[in-house]
C-alpha cells in the first residue's frame, strides 16, 4: 500500500467540486485516511512550494493556495502517487486529457483545482508538513478488505 497527498485548492471548494473529486477517487477504490478543511497559512504555503520560489506565477501561485479554504485529504492504494496523478491530469489543463480532473474542471494553469504528490517521497514528506500522525487513520474497509 502506498499513500499520497491531495490539495483541493480554494477555487475546487468555491465552485462547490468538493463532492465530485472525492467521488471520483472512492469509485476508484482509493481509500480516504484522512481530511479536513483549512486556510493553508501563508508560511506553509511558501514552504510546499519552495521548488517554484521565484518563478514569475510564485506570487499568485502563493496568494491564491492561501486565498480560501482547501481541503486537504491523504489518500491510500496500490500505486497511489501514480495512479492519483494520473486521474488529476497534467499541469495545465490544456494539454489534461477528458476525463481527468484537470481535463474536465480546470482551464488555467494557475487555477488548476488540485494538487496530488509526484513522488512517495514528496508524498511523505507533503504529508508531514500538513497533517499531525493522529490525524490520519488506519482502519479496514468492510466491504473491501483488500485495501
Ligand atoms: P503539478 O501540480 O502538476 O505537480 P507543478 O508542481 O509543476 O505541477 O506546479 C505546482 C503548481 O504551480 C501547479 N499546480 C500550478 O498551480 C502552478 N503552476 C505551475 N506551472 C504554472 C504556470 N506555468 N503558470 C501558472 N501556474 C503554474
Amino acid at each position: 500500500m502506498e499513500r499520497t497527498f491531495v490539495i483541493l485548492k480554494p477555487n475546487a471548494v468555491q465552485r462547490e467540486l468538493v463532492g465530485e473529486i472525492i467521488a471520483r477517487f472512492e469509485r476508484r477504490g482509493i481509500k480516504i485516511i484522512a481530511m479536513k478543511m483549512i486556510m493553508i497559512p501563508r508560511e506553509i504555503a511558501e514552504t510546499h512550494y519552495r521548488e517554484h520560489r521565484g518563478k514569475d506565477f510564485y506570487v499568485d501561485l502563493i496568494d491564491f493556495i492561501t486565498s480560501g479554504p482547501s481541503v486537504l485529504m491523504v489518500l491510500e492504494s496500490h500505486d497511489a502517487v501514480r495512479i492519483v496523478r494520473y486521474m488529476v491530469g497534467a499541469t495545465d489543463p490544456a494539454d489534461a486529457h477528458p476525463g481527468s480532473i484537470r481535463g474536465d474542471f480546470a482551464t488555467s494553469p494557475g487555477h488548476n483545482m488540485i494538487h496530488a504528490s509526484d513522488s512517495p517521497e514528496a508524498a511523505r514528506e507533503e504529508i508531514d508538513l500538513f497533517f499531525k500522525p493522529e490525524e490520519i487513520q488506519e482502519y479496514t474497509l468492510a466491504v473491501r478488505p483488500w485495501l
